[in-house]
């Protein structure tokens, strides 16, 4: 059992980053550094009101070397969240997701072979690319990679990098690829909560391709708890696939969406295809709940999304800021 007293968590203002940081005070004893360069992703409120004496924010990027060895002497771990996270943002422009996905995730392995720090770096299930919708098959550790987008392939890097330094180098670090998350402080460029805040705006929800495509949903929560078992029982050169056995098609989400904001199930708008957009992710779980004993603790996917639709609405002012410049991206890219 590894029992860090003080971890940095890169990334600890974006969506699933500040959930961590909000799951780790609540349920240990362990202190927090966040490390996060405040994109147009990361969002200080995220973590706003959590006790100073527990949590520490840095504004700083995770490719600054000089940086690295201020903080990472004073901690016992890093848990790596920090990248860019959206895959249509990958087709309009690949460059930051190299920059920080891949050479972000270089800087702070070799930080932590200079200061001999523990790492656990959080990674996708779109590593391994996608399944027919009739494939009995899900994604297991053993799956080959097989990354689609210029997103996932930069995580496969990154995940590539983390084996490697843990080989040759001795840099003891475990890997995590969960599935799609869902929960409060997502950003309102991804699926669910764009549907919910342009339902809000009065616009109408925007459905890519057929609508078939098939995601493996997991609260944000369980995510959470998934990466501090690992972190805290998992084994050094290890790799654990987070699912929760929630695989939904997109179609059945927003129509979930829609009638639970009231509205009639055609009330959205088929838009053009995300290019290379993958079919179907599913994870099986088994090696994270039989070897380490993890369980999610959110498996009704109506009840979790009907409090995700309320977060949305009681929390406009975190959200509204970002409408306008999300939207009207979307819309030159005809989506
Ligand atoms: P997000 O885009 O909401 O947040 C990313 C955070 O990283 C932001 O706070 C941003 O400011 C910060 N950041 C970006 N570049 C940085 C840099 N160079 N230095 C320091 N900070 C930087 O992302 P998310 O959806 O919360 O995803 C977090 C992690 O989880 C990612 O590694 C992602 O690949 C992984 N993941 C996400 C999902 C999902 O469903 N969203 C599923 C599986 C894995
Ligand atoms: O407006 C939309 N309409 C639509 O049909 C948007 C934004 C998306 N979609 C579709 C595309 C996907 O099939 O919904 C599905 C989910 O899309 P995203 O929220 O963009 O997520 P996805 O591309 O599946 O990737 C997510 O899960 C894995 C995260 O963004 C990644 O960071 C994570 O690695």
């Amino acid at each position: 059992m590894f029992e860090p007293n003080k971890i940095i968590v890169t990334g600890g203002c974006g969506f699933i980053g500040s959930n961590f940081v909000h799951w780790v005070v609540d349920n240990t004893q362990c202190d927090v550094v966040v490390l996060d360069k405040l994109t147009y992703a990361g969002n200080p409120e995220n973590i706003a009101g959590l006790p100073e004496d527990r949590v520490r924010l840095v504004v700083g990027d995770i490719c600054d070397a000089a940086l690295l060895d201020e903080l990472v002497p004073g901690v016992d771990a890093i848990v790596h969240y920090a990248a860019e996270s959206h895959n249509d943002n990958s087709i309009a422009d690949p460059s930051p997701f190299l920059h920080t996905n891949v050479e972000g995730t270089y800087q702070l392995l070799e930080a932590c072979r200079r200061h001999g720090k523990r790492l656990h770096h959080v990674s996708t299930d779109e590593v391994y690319g996608d399944l027919a919708l009739d494939d009995p098959a899900r994604f297991t550790e053993e799956t080959p990679y097989h990354p689609s987008s210029p997103y996932s392939s930069t995580k496969a890097s990154s995940d590539l990098l983390v084996r490697a330094w843990g080989r040759t180098f001795g840099v003891q670090a475990t890997i995590s690829n969960c599935s799609n998350n869902y929960g409060p402080y997502q950003h309102i460029e991804k699926f669910i909560p764009r549907q919910i805040t342009n339902i809000i705006c009065g616009i109408r929800p925007k459905l890519y391709g057929d609508g078939k495509n098939v995601r493996d949903w997991i609260h944000t929560e369980d995510h959470s708890s998934a990466v501090w078992t690992i972190l805290t029982k998992g084994t050094p050169g290890e790799t654990y696939l987070i699912g929760a056995d929630g695989e939904k098609n997109n179609i059945d989400v927003l129509h979930a969406i829609l009638e639970g904001m009231g509205q009639p199930a055609d009330a959205f708008d088929w838009v053009r295809d995300r290019p290379g957009h993958d079919r179907r992710y599913a994870i099986d779980s088994t090696k994270l709940r039989t070897e380490l004993g993890w369980q999610p603790q959110h498996t009704n996917f109506a009840e979790g999304l009907a409090q995700t639709i309320a977060w949305y609405r009681e929390n406009e002012a975190w959200w509204r800021p970002a409408k306008e410049a999300t939207e009207a991206k979307y819309a030159k890219q005809g989506q």
